[in-house]
């Protein structure tokens, strides 16, 4: 293990006795939770700092004393314990000099995301989520798809997912459901959206599945997309193209709003897993996961509809990003894929 950490990581380990060890195996990404392996490590003595980063299968543990990380890794070192998911697993302990901890900079949200919390509230949640008749078939009066990765159904126009676009002069009878008003103008109200959305896909998610990452086709929907999150909180992830990707927190009964450079330059999808990567303190609900190295565990995923709004647009779109826009770029599919999305099963 020493050297596999070694190797992939850039993690030093050291052969004499420091306060601060490496757990490999013992990490997000290998399916323990914070709570978990805590309630391990503190029966060696006292956690000072426990550092567990999303999708690393390894974590970083601080003790008071020397004494105490002696002791953990005497008693821990080759020692089995089960991970969330019910396996066994089997964890390896070194001591490492120092751990960067401050490294370890907060993220800032993408330019133009903003998250609403409690948007609506519990009553007008299961109002919304009664409402969809996902039995109703008939394609072409409100476009019902299952998709492999959940199940969508579309309103006021239909979204495909053969050219990521809308037919824009064929709009679905009957607009959007008028159970959505009240909302689309509190959010009008708030500020939240300059316009009246004109289009609405609802995603349902079960746990496992999600979106692959996209942006939304610029010549096909106007600057404002918000979403509404109902059933289960998500985590969303957010990738610019230099490759920097920020994970956020998206509550149930939330509103994602995404503009400017957040709607137009970066990806936005679900990866699909029964786990998330949280906070593990309560009171911050929304925002950015990796905010707190220190404070991560995982989030078993429930069932999760999501209301997305669009305005689909009129005039090509005129953005500052034409590298990764199909109004101004005709090479905008091969260069950045907008929806790579064919699953239609
Ligand atoms: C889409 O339908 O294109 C989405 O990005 C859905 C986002 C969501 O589920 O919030």
């Amino acid at each position: 293990a020493r050297h596999t950490l070694l190797r992939h990581e850039g993690i030093e380990s050291v052969s004499h006795v420091t306060e601060s060890l490496v757990v490999a195996n013992g990490g997000l990404g290998n399916g323990v939770s914070r709570t978990q392996l805590l309630r391990v490590l503190e029966r060696c003595g006292s956690v000072e700092a426990l550092l567990m980063l999303p999708n690393k299968p390894y974590s970083f543990v601080r003790y008071r004393t020397k004494e105490e990380s002696k002791k953990a890794y005497v008693t821990l070192n080759g020692k089995e314990m089960v991970d969330d998911l019910g396996q066994n697993i089997t964890l390896y302990l070194n001591f490492v000099e120092k751990v960067h901890w401050e490294d370890l900079r907060p993220p800032v949200l993408p330019p133009g995301l903003m998250i609403v919390e409690e948007i609506v509230s519990p009553e007008d949640e299961k109002m919304l989520l009664e409402s969809i008749d996902w039995t109703d078939n008939s394609f072409g009066q409100n476009a019902q798809k299952s998709l492999k990765h959940r199940k969508v159904k579309h309103y006021g126009y239909e979204f495909r997912y053969d050219n990521n676009n809308v037919d824009k002069d064929k709009p679905l009878p009957g607009g959007l459901p008028d159970i959505c008003n009240s909302l689309l103008e509190k959010c009008l109200k708030g500020g939240h959206i300059k316009y009246i959305p004109d289009q609405l896909t609802i995603n349902q998610y079960e746990p496992g599945q999600g979106i692959p990452p996209h942006i939304d086709t610029h010549s096909a929907f106007e600057n404002e997309i918000i979403s509404l999150s109902l059933g289960a909180e998500i985590v969303m992830d957010f990738k610019h193209p230099d490759g920097c990707t920020v994970s956020v927190m998206l509550p149930q009964r939330s509103l994602l709003v995404m503009t400017g450079e957040s709607r137009y330059l970066w990806t936005h999808g679900i990866t699909p897993r029964k786990f998330d990567v949280i906070q593990a303190s309560e009171g911050q609900k929304s925002g950015i996961i990796t905010s707190d190295a220190g404070n991560l565990t995982l989030n078993k995923r429930g069932v999760r509809t999501s209301f997305t709004f669009r305005k689909v647009r009129r005039t090509p779109c005129d953005c500052s990003y034409p590298l990764v826009c199909d109004s101004q770029s005709c090479h905008q599919n091969e260069a950045f894929p907008s929806f790579p999305e064919n699953d239609k099963e």
